[in-house]
Parts: structure tokens; sequence; C-alpha cells
């Protein structure tokens, strides 16, 4: 027997589970939008942007092909997730604090949004009465261009920043996928009028660290979320001072973006606040104590911190520490670095201490040169 699924049971099914911005396209349709891509990012890796990321670094052919994730593929429905309210105001950071980007204070969204697209398998099984469905679902972990399935899939558009933007919602959303094995049947027609950017350009001209190429194309070697969460090594003197006070992640393209200030209020999943992970800011003095990764992984289980590990993490705190002058904590700095076990983390904390240098005076001088 041969299954299918109109597009309108796909809708209903993913708002009785709480998804309401949903999409889908054809398998063929989805590859051939995935090949126009292809030599955009071939370019794109040719000039060093993936950094040392070598998962981005990747054939262009493996991002560009739903069969290399479920070979039987016939369609994929694309879900995007709000995770935070477009006018959610940022707390004040104070010194001896960090701050963390919007889509990391609450649980890890790869595992909520598994959870949530594993119940929409479940709930299109049932409606189908098909239990032998073959799915996969995803979010963020595969060499899939995400944002571009999004997009051309009626779901918003790619603003300069790089990010997919739906108008009325904004930025603050994850993008999730499911791969099914069955037709979707009468999958509307795109709609014809794509919003844009216009002549704004608030997102280029504030990056700190003018991390964009040109509009749509972002330099990640830049990049303040590279440099804090998937650099494993010590960061320069330049890099620290443009991380400024953004110890894991960066939102500044996302904060002055217009169409996070009009945007519709769609409540984010309560697992997105931050009663349900660390929050708007960290204590960094407080992070300079973890001297060992278990300790760490049980701090932060099941956040996206994890992704930066324990020496990136610190790392990071050293950094903003040091762009706060916040010698306060200098002997968890000393400690850091005649203790840890990691050179990234001895190495950030001896710039550290020399920058203290320039400013200190008295016993906190004199124990600092005791140990450089
Ligand atoms: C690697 C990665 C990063 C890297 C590199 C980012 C980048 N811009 O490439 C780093 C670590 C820097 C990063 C940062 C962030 N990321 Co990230 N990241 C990814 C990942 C895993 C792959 C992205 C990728 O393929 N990059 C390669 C480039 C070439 O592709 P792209 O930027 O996605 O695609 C666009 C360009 O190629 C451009 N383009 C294509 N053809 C052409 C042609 C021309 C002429 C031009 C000009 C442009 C152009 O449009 C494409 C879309 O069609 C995706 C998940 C996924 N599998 O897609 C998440 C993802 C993009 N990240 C996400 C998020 C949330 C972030 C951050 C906001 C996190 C934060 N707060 O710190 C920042 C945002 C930075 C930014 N402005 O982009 C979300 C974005 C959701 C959304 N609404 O857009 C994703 C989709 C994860 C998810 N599933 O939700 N990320
Ligand atoms: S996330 Fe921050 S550093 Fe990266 S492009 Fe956006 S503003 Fe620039
Ligand atoms: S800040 Fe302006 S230019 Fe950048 S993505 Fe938003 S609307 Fe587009």
């Amino acid at each position: 027997m041969n299954y299918s699924i109109p597009f309108s049971s796909i809708k209903n099914i993913a708002s009785r589970s709480g998804i309401q911005l949903v999409s889908a396209l054809c398998a063929k349709n989805a590859n051939t939008i995935l090949a126009t891509q292809k030599d955009f990012l071939s370019e794109w890796q040719r000039n060093g942007n993936a950094a040392d990321m070598k998962f981005m670094e990747r054939s262009p052919d493996l991002f560009c092909s739903l069969q290399n994730f479920l070979p039987e593929v016939k369609s994929i429905m694309v879900c995007t997730i709000p995770y935070a309210t477009p006018r959610e105001e940022d707390p004040p950071c104070p010194s001896g604090y960090g701050r963390v980007a919007r889509y990391a204070r609450g649980r890890d969204y790869h595992l909520v949004l598994r959870e949530i697209l594993l119940e929409l398998v479940t709930n299109i099984k049932e409606e189908l009465g098909y239990s032998r469905l073959g799915a996969r679902v995803f979010t963020d972990a595969v060499p899939l261009l995400e944002r571009a399935i999004a997009a051309n899939s009626g779901l918003g558009f790619i603003g300069k920043s790089a990010m997919n933007i739906l108008p009325r919602v904004g930025t603050y959303t994850f993008i999730g996928e499911v791969l099914l094995d069955i037709e979707i049947e009468d999958i509307p027609p795109l709609p014809a009028l794509k919003s844009s950017c216009g002549s704004c350009q608030n997102c280029i001209r504030n990056c700190p660290t003018d991390a964009f190429i040109a509009p749509r194309v972002l330099d990640a070697r830049k990049c303040i979320s590279y440099l804090t969460i998937e650099k494993r090594t010590s960061h320069t003197g330049e890099e620290t001072s443009q991380i400024g006070n953004w110890v894991f992640g960066c939102d500044v393209c996302q904060e002055v973006c217009p169409f996070n200030h009009h945007g519709k209020v769609i409540e984010p999943r309560k697992e997105f606040g931050s009663e349900y992970g660390v929050g708007a800011r960290l204590d960094l003095t407080s992070l300079l104590t973890i001297r060992v990764d278990s300790e760490f992984k049980k701090r932060f289980k099941d956040t996206p911190l994890l992704r930066a590990k324990r020496e990136g993490l610190l790392r990071n705190a050293l950094s903003v520490l040091q762009n706060q002058r916040y010698s306060e904590s200098y002997i968890q700095v000393m400690d850091c670095y005649q203790l840890d076990v990691s050179p990234v983390v001895r190495v950030q904390a001896r710039q550290v201490l020399e920058s203290f240098l320039e400013f200190e005076s008295g016993r906190v001088l004199r124990d600092i040169k005791e140990v450089l």
C-alpha cells in the first residue's frame, strides 16, 4: 500500500504539538534548492570562512542531498520553533558576570527539539495508522543547510545577518526538520512576495567584530559565537577585546534587527526559559574554580554550554574578566594559571594577569608578579 499524508493534516498535527510554523517540500524540490547553494558553500569553505570547524569543511555534496540522511526519503517537513520573544530585554550585566546568548539560556535545544519532532512523528504514525513509517528528525546536528531549506520552503527569508527571519516573528527561532519516506500531498505554493531587509544595515554596522564580509556572508573566524563556542585554542589579544561581555554566544546582530522589535510575540516553550538552564548571565569567578571535566559536565548537564567544553568556557570567562578589568578575581585567575591542566586555560590566565599588572598596585601587584 502506498501511504501519503496531506499537508493540512501535517499542519494540524504540528499545531497539536505546539508547532505553529511548519512548511514542507518534496524531497526532489528540496534537493534542487540545496543544489543551488553548492557553489556558494564551496567558495565559503575555500575562503577559510569555516574557521577550524572541521564539520563545516566536509564536501558540499554531503550538505546538499536529503538521501544522505534517509535513503528512501520522499518529503521533508521544516519547523521553526521560537526560543525567545522578540522584545525580550536583557538584564544588566555587572562586572564579574558574562552574558549568555538567548538561544543557550534554557535546556539544550537539541534535546527539546528532538523530543518535539519525535512526538510529531509518533502523531503522524497514529494519524495514518502506519507504524512502519520511516522518519528521521534533525536540528543543527547534521550537514544540511537548514536556513536555505527554511527560507525556500516559505518559512521566512535570509536577512543580511545570515539569519532566517520570519517577518512577523523575528529571528529568535530554531530550525528543525523531519524527513519522511512518504509523500506529503497538497503542499501550498510558496508565497509570491518575500519580505526583505530593504535599506537597513543594522546588523552589519553593529557587529562588534566586523564579521560580515558581505550581506548574508559571515566569516566565522571573526564571529563571537565561533570564538566563544567552537574555537578550541586560546583567544588572541584582539579576540579577547572583541568578545566584550559575551561568555557564550552573541546576539548583537539580532538585538539590532528591526524584525525583533516589531515581531509578533509567540511565547516560547517553557524549556527555553532560564529556569531550565543557566539563564542570561554567569558568575565568572565561580566558573574559574571548575578544575575537572566531570564537575563541568555535572554543572552544565543538558544545556548548550557543554559544547564549549570546560577549557573553552573558562577561557571565555578569563577573556571577559580581562575586558572588565575585574581584578577582584585575581586569586582564581592565578589558580587557573598555576593549577589548570589545560594549556588553553593557562595561556589565557597569563594574559589576564599581565593585563592586571597595568593598573594594579600594592599586595595584588606583588602577588601577581610573584607567580608570573
Ligand atoms: C556552523 C554554524 C554556525 C557558525 C557559522 C555561522 C554561519 N553563518 O555560517 C557559527 C558558530 C559562527 C554560528 C553562529 C550562530 N548560529 Co549557527 N549554525 C551553524 C550551522 C551548524 C551550519 C551553518 C552553515 O551551514 N553555514 C555555512 C553557510 C555558507 O551557510 P548559512 O549561513 O547557513 O547559509 C546562508 C548563506 O549560505 C547564504 N547564501 C547562500 N547562497 C548565497 C549566495 C549569495 C550570493 C550570498 C550573498 C549568500 C548566499 O544564504 C544561505 C541560506 O540560504 C547551522 C545548522 C545547519 N545545519 O544549518 C547553525 C544555525 C545556522 N545557527 C543558528 C544560530 C541560532 C546561531 C547564532 C544566532 C547563535 C548565537 N546566538 O551565538 C549565531 C548567529 C551568527 C550569524 N549571524 O549567522 C541557527 C539559526 C536559526 C535562524 N533562525 O537562522 C541554526 C540554523 C541552527 C538551528 N538549527 O537552529 N553558527
Ligand atoms: S553573532 Fe555577534 S559577532 Fe557574530 S555576526 Fe552576529 S553580531 Fe557579529
Ligand atoms: S538588522 Fe536590518 S539588515 Fe540586518 S537582518 Fe535585520 S533587517 Fe536585515
